[in-house]
């Protein structure tokens, strides 16, 4: 299992998809003012994003989540995928990347490339990270429910604890540069959500363009299309008969596993570690 992980700033990352060098590469990776680049903690919705951006930033145009898969059409910044892609974005370039606020590059924070932080219910995201383990041949086997929601809760687990990479993007002072939105608000009204993120980005879409993109990126499309399905993966990476990447697509999942037992101590460690902090979050 060790040689499965780079320890990266306290943090583990698959080696399937980060080398020593592709996280260099993303510290000095150059952010043009008109990059976007969507910030999620692992299972939150960057897939999602990488569906969204694409389509929200060309108007509408179906070309990308068509033709390019998602890892190459908004590639992370720190996987191994964008030194070779790179020079084939066009701009405005969407990205994506798990890193904390504070592991961004120099250039990130030099430019004025906007950034969109998606967040999902912690307990969501400990059950879609839980399938991930058992159907990814390149993570560890995640033991029983019960041993992961440790894992989860002291931040032996990808990218390290969901708290702190709230609240380094929570307190990261960009100003208008970031706009907060949750996976909940996506799953509710998409249209409504996705007017958000254009508005954001400066985008004045139609309202039929706005329909067109929430249809484009709806869990069932998304499912039905093989640029954004990983079914181009092997299945000795992703073995989507054992749990397939787009798994459910809701909200409160964690009601079918949780114990009342589990859920009072996944609550009380999350609540005193976000004790004191000055934003608020729909959930617990
Ligand atoms: S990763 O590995 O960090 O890139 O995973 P990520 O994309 O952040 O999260 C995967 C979860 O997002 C769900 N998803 C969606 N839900 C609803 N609608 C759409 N269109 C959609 N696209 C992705 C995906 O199903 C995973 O959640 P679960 O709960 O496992 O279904």
């Amino acid at each position: 299992s060790e040689d499965m992980y780079i320890h990266y700033h306290g943090m583990i990352v698959p080696k399937e998809a980060h080398s020593s060098e592709s996280l260099t590469f993303a510290q000095e990776f150059v952010f043009k003012d008109d990059d976007v680049v969507s910030a999620t903690y692992p299972k939150s919705g960057t897939v999602w994003m990488q569906e969204i951006l694409p389509l929200v930033l060309t108007g509408g145009d179906l070309t990308p989540i068509q033709t390019i898969p998602n890892w190459d059409r908004a590639p992370w910044l720190e996987e191994k995928r964008l030194a070779l892609v790179v020079d084939q974005l066009t701009s405005p370039r969407p990205l994506v990347t798990h890193l904390p606020y504070h592991l961004m590059p120099q250039s990130f924070h030099n430019s004025k490339a906007k950034v969109i932080y998606v967040m999902r219910n912690p307990k969501d995201v400990m059950v879609s990270s839980y399938y991930f383990h058992q159907m990814a041949g390149f993570l560890e086997d995640p033991g029983t429910f019960d041993e992961f929601m440790d894992k989860f809760l002291e931040g032996r687990v990808l990218f390290g604890k969901w708290t702190d990479h709230m609240k380094s993007w929570r307190c990261s002072e960009l100003g208008d540069r970031i706009m907060y939105i949750t996976y909940e608000e996506l799953v509710q009204d998409l249209p409504a959500a996705l007017r958000r993120i254009s508005d954001f980005l400066g985008r004045n879409l139609s309202e039929e363009t706005i329909q067109k993109i929430a249809k484009h990126c709806s869990f069932n499309t998304m499912k039905a299309n093989q640029m954004s399905n990983f079914s181009l993966v092997p299945k000795i990476y992703m073995d989507s008969d054992k749990s397939p990447f787009l798994r459910k697509g809701v909200a409160g999942d964690w009601k079918n596993h949780f114990t009342s037992e589990q859920l009072a101590r996944f609550t009380s460690v999350i609540r005193k570690e976000l004790k004191g902090e000055s934003f608020s979050l729909p959930w617990s």
